[in-house]
């Protein structure tokens, strides 16, 4: 697919989802973050309330402080041994690259004709026959909440507006780092405000999602700070995680989120990249993940672009690319790309 674009508006996806065969399976990216949890749980719960047959599932590693969250219960976690049913239809939330799905991957090809997506990524590449993508909304929640007016929610109970509002205020506050960054428009605080009104209390989330992490994650914060470089003058900032840091700190990989955030606080950075580096049991098997961010401004740098170089994507502030072999042979060209776009900026 050349352009990743939408092909049917809210109203045409609400009535796929109310008159799809059953069941209808949910799912999103490997690696959930608060985003692709909670449009997931939020749209299957939604959908339940409606009488349908849903199958919520996700790809671990799932973060431990979004399993304890409501609604959580209700998700399954996709292992080898488990078969998904044949589905009327795959919902694919908060992506649309084949990279992400990981092993779903193998459940999806097979029924492109049967997929709907609901995603805000500005670059996908599995061409599912129903897609509605709005590179303009800062989270899948935001997508999963203008879809969800579409139903009737005088229908739901106590307990399942608790959920979904959650959820959704679970989305929308990681993806835009709690309203912080440069893809929060108005639309969001009124998502927000709504929510809030309806009982979700920020206070309690904060602290189950932003301040429950193991010691473990500053071990490796220290690892990440260790090995920053600045490149460019000061304007680039790469950060890199061999697979040795994360064996001796015990650190998991899940545990890297918010380290690329770190660095932002200093004045002449543009652009940030964590590099983290991952083998599996045998020696050829290495992959080095890269998470791109940066600085909202004029020249601000497009990440997406340069994730892309790499074969990943994702959002002009925020991508990420994962590239077969060590970092330390990734790492060079991940230098040479930043002096490379830096060069060509004012
Ligand atoms: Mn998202």
């Amino acid at each position: 697919m050349t352009t990743y674009t939408a092909n049917l508006n809210l109203s045409a996806v609400a009535d796929l989802l109310r008159n799809a065969d059953e069941p209808i399976v949910v799912i999103t990216h490997a690696k959930p973050d608060g985003d692709a949890f909670g449009s997931v749980i939020a749209l299957s719960v939604a959908l339940r309330s409606l009488g349908r047959s849903v199958t919520p599932c996700f790809v671990p590693p799932v973060p431990v402080s979004l399993l304890g969250l409501r609604g959580a219960d209700q998700a399954t976690i996709y292992r080898e041994s488990l078969s998904l049913p044949d589905a009327g239809l795959y919902v694919i939330l908060d992506t649309g690259a084949w990279s992400q799905l990981g092993e779903l991957k193998q459940v999806i090809e097979p029924n492109l004709e049967r997929t709907l997506i609901l995603d805000h990524h500005l670059s996908g590449d599995i061409p599912a026959a129903h897609r509605y993508i709005d590179g303009k909304a800062a989270a899948a929640c935001e997508i999963v909440a203008e879809l969800l007016e579409h139903f009737d929610a005088t229908t739901w109970d106590v307990e399942t507006t608790r959920t979904i509002s959650e959820a959704l205020f679970v989305g929308i506050a990681s993806d835009t780092g709690w309203f912080r960054f440069s893809n929060t428009r108005p639309r969001t605080h009124e998502l927000a405000a709504k929510l809030l009104r309806q009982g979700v209390d920020q206070a309690a989330l904060y602290q189950v999602l932003e301040q429950t992490e193991r010691p473990e994650k500053l071990a490796l914060l220290t690892r990440a700070l260790d090995s920053l470089k600045l490149l460019a003058n000061g304007q680039a900032a790469v950060m890199t995680l061999n697979s040795d840091d994360f064996l001796e700190t015990g650190a998991l990989e899940e545990e890297t989120e918010r380290l690329i955030d770190v660095p932002q606080q200093v004045g002449t950075i543009r652009v940030i990249v964590l590099v983290a580096e991952k083998r599996g049991n045998n020696e050829d098997d290495v992959i080095t993940r890269l998470s791109f961010r940066s600085k909202p401004g004029e020249d601000a740098i497009n990440v997406a672009e340069l994730a892309n170089r790499f074969g990943g994507g994702g959002h002009a502030r925020a991508a990420g690319a994962k590239v077969p072999g060590p970092a330390n042979e990734v790492v060079p060209k991940v230098e040479q790309a930043l002096v490379d776009v830096l060069n060509h900026q004012p």
